[in-house]
């Protein structure tokens, strides 16, 4: 009885889920302050292994450069890791993670084995035409092989429509599904998160 009242209150994680530069790491950056949350981004991290030319990094590459999801087995195993790396964590910011149905299953699995769940699912909400802008902005300065191409932006997009937006279903089957308006300053989209996760 004891572990199921703790399971509900110990912990905060958040998913923030949203389309390919809908804002999700400009905004982790500011949330995982305020809320002393553990951000993981598994685009930084991989990220960070092909800078680092590791193994994974290499893997990684042959899929993000094309703008398609890296493999999900290789996807949990790895986000599953940065988890155990935090034992102290007050609560995890999950960022881009997860982006299938096979992720988000896993992740309810591993969580529930440390007696911890999701507590909500938040996302930025914003028309593909102003992403794809966006991207293709974030492109001529950040050095990212996807965001340099149109042709690899919409990919990214249909990737996205095919594997990752079944997750708001599925998030609203759990009722933990909250969406706010991502488009806006980044201030004030701050806000309107801040307003949702306040509330949890
Ligand atoms: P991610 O790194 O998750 O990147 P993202 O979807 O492009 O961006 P995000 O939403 O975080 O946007 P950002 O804040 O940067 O993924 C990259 C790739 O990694 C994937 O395509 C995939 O290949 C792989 N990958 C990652 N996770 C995976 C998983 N779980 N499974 C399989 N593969 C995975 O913002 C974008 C731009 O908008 C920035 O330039 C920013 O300055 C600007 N911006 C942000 N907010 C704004 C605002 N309010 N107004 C104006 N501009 C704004």
């Amino acid at each position: 009885q004891l572990a199921i009242e703790n399971k509900h209150t110990e912990m905060i994680n958040i998913v923030l889920f949203g389309k390919p530069g809908a804002g999700k790491g400009t905004q982790a950056d500011f949330l995982k302050e305020k809320y002393n949350l553990v951000h993981l981004s598994t685009g930084d991290i991989f990220r960070f292994n092909i800078k680092n030319d590791t193994e994974l990094g290499q893997l990684a590459k042959t899929y993000m450069d094309k703008g398609d999801l890296v493999p999900d087995e290789v996807t949990i195993k790895m986000l599953q890791s940065e988890v155990d790396k935090n034992p102290q964590a007050k609560g995890f910011l999950f960022d881009g993670f997860p982006r299938t149905i096979a992720q988000a299953e896993a992740l309810d699995k591993f969580l529930e084995s440390k007696n911890q769940e999701i507590t909500a699912t938040v996302a930025l909400e914003a028309d593909d035409e102003i992403l794809v802008q966006r991207l293709l902005e974030r492109g001529k300065t950040s050095g990212r092989p996807d965001d340099q191409d149109e042709e690899k932006i919409r990919n990214r997009y249909d990737e996205y429509n095919q594997k990752t937006a079944p997750l708001m279903d599925y998030y609203k089957g759990q009722n933990k599904f909250k969406a706010v308006d991502g488009i806006g300053s980044i201030a004030e989209v701050t806000e309107r998160l801040s307003a949702v996760i306040d509330t949890l």
